[in-house]
Formats: C-alpha cells, structure tokens, sequence
C-alpha cells in the first residue's frame, strides 16, 4: 500500500475519505492466527508469552484439558492445542479440530526428546494442510547448560541439535532451536521472520504490531509500520477536518490523535495496561518509571490539546510548504496533516528510544542470571 498516494488522493478529493478510514479498519480488525501444537510441556505457553512479551497463558501449568484455548493479543491469536496424537486424542479428531484452513501458520513444539508421536503429528499435519510446519525445539538454554557442566563444548551443541531435528524432520523443513528464556537469542528472532514471511502485508503489519521487539531489527520493523500508519491517521484527520489555526478558540476534535497515540502507544507495548503488568514481574529504576510515566500521558487529550496548542504557533510556513506535494494546496488540511503527522513521528521516535533502553536493561537483567550461552 502506498499511503503517501492515497493520502495525497484524499486530500486532493480525487477519492472518499471512507477509503482511508476503511484502510485503517481493515489493519484494525485484521487477525492473525496461530496454531501452536505438541504435547504437554514442550513449551507452547512459554512460546506464546514470549512472542508477545507479556504472560497471557500460564506456563508450567499441568495440561488438563484437551481442547483447544485461544488467546487473544492485539488481534494475534494464539491457538494452543495440547496433547496431540496421545492415544487420549487420536489424530483424526485432534485434527478435525484443528480445522486446518483457519490458520495462518503451524507450529509444532518438541522439547528434549523427539517421539514417534511427534513425527506423526507432522506428516499428518504436513498432508492436511500443504503448508508449511515450524518445528521449534525449545529449551535449548537448558541444552548449553548441561553441556557446560558434562565439560562438552557448547559450540558443537547446537549444530548437534539441528542435525538431530532436520534429521527426523527432513531438512527441508523450517526448524528452529529457540529459548523461550532468551527471546533475542538463538534462532527466536529467525523464525519470527520466517513466520512473517507467509503473511500477507496487513497480517505481516499485525504481528509486527502485537508481537514484542527484542532485536534491533526487530524494533526497525516496528518503526517502519508504526510510520506507515501515523500518515494514515495524519489523512484521517486532515480530512476529518482537523484545523487548528493557531490563536482560534475552538480546537477541532482530536479523537482520531488520542487514537492514534494510543496505538503508538499499544505497539510499543508502553500504554498503561501493558506497563502495570510488566512492572508486576520487574521494578523499573526511578528514571525508567518518569520516563515510561511521560510516554503514558502522550496517550492522553489533555496532553494532546496542549502540545497542539504549543507546536501550532512554532510550525512555520516553511514547514508547512514541505507538505505542499503531498496535500496540495488545501493548507488547512497541510497544517492538519502536518501536525497530526509531527505529532505522530514525535511519538514513535520517543518510543523507539525508550525501547532500547528499556532492552538494555532487560539484556542486562537476563545475563546477570548468570546462564551462559554461546552468543553471551
Ligand atoms: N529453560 C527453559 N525453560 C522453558 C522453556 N520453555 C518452557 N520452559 C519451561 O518449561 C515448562 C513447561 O512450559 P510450558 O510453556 O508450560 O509448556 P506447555 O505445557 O507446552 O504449555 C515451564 O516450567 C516453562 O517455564 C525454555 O525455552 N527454556
Ligand atoms: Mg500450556
């Protein structure tokens, strides 16, 4: 999508705005849905906790049901379905189940030993569905530990575990050798890319969106469509009429940047609820909680209306005129664009910094466990 074209075309009323709030209805409501298979304590939990950084399914928890539990994070849905292929939950209906055509990707959890039941589970699942399967071997954190203390060398672990995994699964297959404990390490960060290359655009910005950043490249993607989106709601509101001349009384109504804040916000994963829960696992330092508190307000209309207010009188002409290609010469609309935009990309720059920060502290909390691996 290119939403420099439609928003240009918008605001030079060449199409409806409908189609632009249509755009951001469509990445709204777009879903991504996840199937995440293998028996009871493989992982899958943990998996999806680390996926989008928060604890949405209690992990270490004894699998007392065979059926299906979704869980729901910004629209990414996790689809957990324990104990397949044990004589409790016979492959046909444990397939029947699975409803194979309502997924956008497969993930097949094993953990230290790989069973006959395992390599069942994929031939069936592999002939079902004719898409691609992820085999995730978790727990390989635990692997490079016992090594250490057995006195083998920890380099030549891994290629042993994936010569054992391509191997049994083939090689052609999409293995991965991940630690749930260490989301930037190992092959995590690979097979989320690899799961986003079999989405479709709105799928691939949905993900980004709900899942949690752990790398550097990661956190770029996280840029690149948290932009995209900040032009979208820049045109939603320009053509909403969002005109706040400087010195008028009345302020136009800025729920579309409250929205667009927020969202900022969620894809962040800095927004309130997000924070509250994070901060339940681990105590931020003082300046981190004044930092992340200041990104929490951005959120807010009172803070909206005064940083307005502010930026209104600052924007020059010249600033105004770097938007003339780009909305022609509706200026009313420029400036509306112009400042929703500013606004936007003032946010996502903030958030993209506290980010880091708050990676580094979450890197140094992770080696200051004292596990070693590899890439320490
Ligand atoms: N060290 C380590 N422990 C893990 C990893 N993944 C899961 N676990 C632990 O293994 C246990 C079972 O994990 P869980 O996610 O509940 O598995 P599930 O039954 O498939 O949902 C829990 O105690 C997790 O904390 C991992 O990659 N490394
Ligand atoms: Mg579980």
């Amino acid at each position: 999508m290119d939403v420099f074209h439609l928003v240009r075309s918008l605001l030079s009323g060449e199409s409806g705005a409908s189609q632009l709030e249509d755009e951001l209805k469509h990445l709204e409501e777009t879903e991504v849905r996840i199937a995440l298979l293998g028996r009871s304590g493989t992982g899958k939990s943990s998996l999806m906790n680390a996926l989008v950084g928060e604890r949405v399914a209690a992990s270490g928890a004894v699998e007392t049901t065979l059926s299906a539990q979704e869980f729901n994070v910004n629209g990414l849905i996790f689809v957990d379905l324990p104990g397949g292929g044990t004589t409790r939950f016979p492959f046909d209906e444990y397939l029947d189940t699975v409803k194979v055509a309502r997924y956008d990707a497969f993930v097949l959890l094993t953990s230290k030993r790989i069973l006959e039941s395992d390599l069942e589970l994929f031939q069936e699942l592999k002939s079902r569905t004719g898409k691609k399967i992820h085999i995730v071997r978790t727990m390989v954190d635990q692997d490079l530990e016992n090594a250490h203390h057995d006195g083998q060398s920890a380099e030549l672990v891994l290629p042993r575990l994936r010569e054992d995994l391509e191997s049994k699964f083939g090689s052609l297959h999409h293995c991965w050798l991940v630690s749930n404990r260490h989301p930037e390490k190992f092959d995590f960060p690979a097979f989320c890319d690899s799961l986003l290359e079999d989405f479709d655009e709105a799928r691939r910005d949905k993900f980004v969106f709900a899942a949690q950043a752990y790398t550097l490249d990661q956190l770029m993607r996280k840029r690149e469509v948290a932009e995209r989106h900040v032009i979208l709601f820049a045109g939603l509101a320009a053509v909403n009429g969002f005109n706040p001349i400087p010195g008028a009384d009345v302020m136009a109504d800025v729920a579309i940047l409250v929205k667009m804040n927020q969202w900022i916000l969620r894809c962040y994963k800095l927004d309130e609820e997000h924070l509250k829960k994070q901060l339940k696992r681990a105590p931020l330092t003082s300046t981190q909680v004044t930092l992340v508190n200041r990104l929490i307000a951005y959120g807010t209309r009172e803070f909206i209306i005064s940083a307005i207010k502010r930026q209104a009188t600052r924007m020059t002409g010249k600033e105004l005129a770097k938007w003339v290609p780009v909305v022609g010469q509706m200026a009313s609309a420029g400036l509306g664009f112009a400042l929703t935009r500013w606004m936007g990309q003032d946010l996502v720059q903030q958030c993209d910094e506290a980010t880091r920060v708050l990676m580094d502290r979450s890197l140094t909390q992770r080696k200051s466990t004292g596990r070693k691996s590899l890439r320490d």
